[in-house]
């Protein structure tokens, strides 16, 4: 912890990159947790485009029992840390590959949504982008002009946001410090972020209660959860 204060506190830019496990002590089921199963379909297999091209009212169901989820849940101890680090940090950007925004309700202001927002639902005729807080959501949902909507998520397959991707590598090269937080660092290439400040020099440090395939490239592993951890550093 001391290394690590001492590294914070002389951290000209710092980066925190997010996944759903710093949304677990709110009580989002993770992606790949034993809860991260949906009515025995794997979440991988859902968030696809051949999924919602073969069913969309299917994967509706399952975005509206998420979207029902987090609209009534709160921020918990770690966003609310990670929202008070930007206020502290001369230089500061969250990454996150969450779609939860938990973040934005915590106070976070300089935030990428790497996979996008699961509040924004898009025109798969017109692209027509909005946001949609409908609790529960009338499915399947259709636009003005009469296309259907989607979920302005990220799918498997599908590329990342241009802008948001092209800011959140040149974040991470620029980083003296990196926080990976809560993410199992499989999915690409949000994971190869931290590969990236690492190789630009940054000191990375892990935050997960388990080892992942990022744990080689921490500089420093602190196996805590988030939500404990994070008030603690501040
Ligand atoms: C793309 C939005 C190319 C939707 C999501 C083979 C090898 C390598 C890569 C690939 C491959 N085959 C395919 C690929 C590419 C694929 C990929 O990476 N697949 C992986 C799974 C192998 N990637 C893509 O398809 C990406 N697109 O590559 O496009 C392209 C380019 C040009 C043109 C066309 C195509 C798109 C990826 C985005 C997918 N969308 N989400 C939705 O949410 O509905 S990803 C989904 O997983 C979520 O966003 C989630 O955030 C993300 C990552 O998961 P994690 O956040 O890490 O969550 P997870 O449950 O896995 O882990 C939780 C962690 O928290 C655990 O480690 C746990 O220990 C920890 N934890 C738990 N509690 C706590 C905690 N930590 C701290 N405190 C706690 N309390
Ligand atoms: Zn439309």
């Amino acid at each position: 912890m001391e290394k690590l204060k001492g590294r914070l506190g002389s951290a000209r830019a710092l980066v925190v990159l997010t996944g759903a496990g710093v949304s677990a002590e709110s009580g989002v089921p993770t992606f790949r947790g034993e809860e991260g199963l949906w009515r025995n379909h794997d979440p991988q297999e859902l968030a696809t485009p051949e999924a919602f091209e073969a069913d969309p009212r299917l994967v509706w169901e399952w975005y509206d029992w998420r979207r029902t989820i987090i609209s009534r849940i709160q921020p918990n101890p770690a966003h609310y840390a990670i929202a008070e680090l930007e206020k502290r940090s001369p230089e500061f950007t969250l990454i996150t590959q969450n779609v939860d925004g938990l973040h934005q309700l915590a106070g976070s202001k300089k935030f990428i949504e790497l996979h996008g927002s699961i509040w924004t639902v898009r025109c798969v005729e017109c692209e027509n982008s909005s946001e949609n807080r409908d609790v529960p959501i009338k499915i399947p949902p259709r636009c003005p002009c009469g296309g259907l909507l989607r979920p302005g998520v990220v799918w498997f397959g599908e590329p990342l946001p241009e802008l948001a991707l092209f800011k959140a590598f040149e974040a991470s090269s620029n980083a003296d410090c990196v926080l990976v937080v809560g993410t199992s660092g499989v999915v690409q290439p949000a994971a190869s972020l931290a590969l990236r400040a690492g190789e630009a020099g940054a000191f990375v440090v892990e935050i997960n209660p388990e080892t992942t395939p990022l744990s080689r490239v921490a500089d420093l592993r602190i196996p805590a959860k988030a939500g404990e951890l994070l008030p603690t550093l501040l």
